[in-house]
């Protein structure tokens, strides 16, 4: 759930980017921190290699801000296993959004299916709600996956709060307005943001 300050204005929010390794999260991600270099909190932190019980993700956080409020988004990205190192049942609360990151490779529809079924089993009913964007990533491939074959084989007409994008990650193509997608999604669907005044000011924050 989004944190809301009203004394220090600050809105945090924490989005997973999911989906199965090689799909170009880490290149997604790479690329978001350049693009928001100047609202970027932190290095960019990428850890690549798993050894032993060492935690397998990227980390940036990225700081909006408007007159009078800010947006703090935590970003990770993760996969399969680590996806639950990092969303133990405990800070699970604190999702408010995934981007799950297909890999259009024609050779990985199940891959990405069984990644999806991952989330899927791990969030339970929750996951039918939370704000998700599927983004079909490396669209530069040919031949790729039919969208509609694998949003079929997700039953995706069940989920709410869903959005299909489409990214080339290597080129930056597709990635930005993949996560304001995002952020709108999780913007509008917080029912802590009804009172007038932040209906207004998150209007205003520009992403
Ligand atoms: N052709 C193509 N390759 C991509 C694209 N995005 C990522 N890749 C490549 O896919 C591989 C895996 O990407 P990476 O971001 O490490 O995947 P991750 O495991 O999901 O973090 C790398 O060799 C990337 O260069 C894309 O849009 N098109
Ligand atoms: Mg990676």
């Amino acid at each position: 759930m989004m944190i809301i300050n009203n004394v220090e204005a600050t809105i945090h929010s924490k989005i997973v980017y999911a989906g199965p390794a090689l799909s170009g999260k880490t290149t997604t991600m790479k690329f978001l921190s350049e693009y928001y270099r100047e609202k970027v909190m932190n290095e960019f932190l990428s850890i690549e290699t798993t050894s032993g019980r060492t935690l397998y993700f990227d980390y940036l956080l990225l700081f909006f801000k408007n007159r009078r409020y800010s947006l703090k988004t935590h970003v990770y990205s993760t996969t399969g296993q680590d996806f639950y190192a990092i969303t133990r049942p405990d800070t699970i609360r604190n999702l408010d959004g995934i981007i799950f990151i297909v890999d259009s490779v024609k050779d990985a529809f199940m891959r990405n299916v069984v990644s999806w079924r991952e989330l899927e089993h791990y969030l339970n009913k929750d996951f039918l709600f939370i704000p998700k964007v599927i983004v079909f990533n490396k669209q530069d491939l040919s031949p790729k996956i039919e969208k509609n074959s694998f949003l079929a084989a997700i039953n995706a007409s069940k989920y709410y709060n869903l959005e299909i994008t489409e990214s080339v990650a290597i080129d930056g193509e597709g990635v930005i307005p993949s996560f304001r997608t995002m952020l709108k999604l999780i913007l509008e669907n917080n029912t802590l943001l009804n009172p007038p005044i932040l209906e207004q000011e998150k209007k205003n924050i520009v992403i």
